[in-house]
């Protein structure tokens, strides 16, 4: 992640660059799949003033665009394990030095729980042996970072979904927000935040393990979220708990996660 403001700006404007083409092709590739099926005439319209009005549109209203179109399809690609990275790139926090980070990896995570709090009816607290022993799912996925580069790993754990059921979300709660236990830097804790859609996406899990070993420190021991539509930051690693919210607006700085409250945009759908 970038090391001053400077960079930062320019990492969110190549992020944005990117996130217009990816989501231009995928709505071209909609169109053309419509014109296969017989939908509409889109050799004209693609060339008619109005299209262009309505990719503009769309990138306005990407989040629901782009979900309305994908729908509960939208499922991140797989791939083979002929394809996994040997090493899986770490990036911003590495090796978190945060007091109460250093004292429960000093005892392997014995101590270590995952809370599940705020609007649920159930609040949880799992040690690292229960989440283990809970119905898993494993994916190899392509990690896709604002930065620029991307890696291919195989990650392990319970689907977040099940967990949520667990814990009996409440009908107010429109958010999950993750806490972190490493400081980026600064005084202010690692966080993020998704709507309960992505939340509840097949493919978003908590992962306890990498390429089949147990989560290594530089990628978010003992445990890191998981959600494959989206940018890398939205990833939190070091995670101690989970809080379903109706807005984040009174969290840290309110917009969501650590790097959204730096300028980086909240929704991050690739
Ligand atoms: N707690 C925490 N989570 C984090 C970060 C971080 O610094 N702290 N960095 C994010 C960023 S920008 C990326 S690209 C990924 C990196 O995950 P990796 O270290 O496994 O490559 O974690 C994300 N989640
Ligand atoms: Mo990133």
């Amino acid at each position: 992640m970038p090391r001053n403001d400077k960079s930062a700006s320019r990492r969110t404007d190549r992020q944005r660059r990117n996130r217009h083409a990816s989501r231009r092709r995928f709505l071209q590739g909609t169109l053309i799949g419509a014109t296969a099926l017989g939908l509409g005439g889109c050799d004209r319209l693609s060339e008619s003033p109005k299209v262009a009005e309505t990719l503009d549109l769309a990138e306005r209203l990407n989040l629901r665009v782009q979900r309305f179109l994908a729908g509960a399809r939208g499922l991140a690609p797989e791939y083979p394990a002929s394809m996994i990275d040997k090493t899986f790139r770490p990036n911003g926090s590495t090796n978190p030095q945060a007091a109460r980070y250093r004292e429960l990896a000093a005892n392997a995570f014995a101590d270590w729980r995952l809370t599940i709090d705020g609007l649920v009816d159930r609040p949880q607290s799992l040690s690292l042996s229960e989440l283990r022993a809970l119905p898993a799912r494993t994916q190899i996925t392509r990690h896709d970072c604002v930065e620029g580069w991307s890696a291919i790993g195989q990650w392990t754990g319970p689907v977040l979904a099940d967990l949520l059921d667990r814990a009996g979300v409440q009908s107010a709660a429109r958010y999950v927000v993750f806490h972190c236990m490493d400081q980026l830097g600064g005084e202010d804790f690692y966080y993020e935040s998704l709507d309960l859609e992505e939340a509840r996406h097949p493919q978003t899990i908590l992962a306890y393990s990498l390429n089949g070993a147990p989560l290594p420190t530089a990628n978010g021991a003992p445990l890191r979220l998981r959600a494959e539509r989206q940018l890398g930051y939205k990833m939190a690693k070091y995670l101690s708990g989970i809080t379903l919210v109706t807005h984040f607006d009174d969290i840290a700085g309110g917009k969501g996660g650590y790097w959204e409250d730096r300028g980086y945009t909240w929704y991050a759908g690739i």
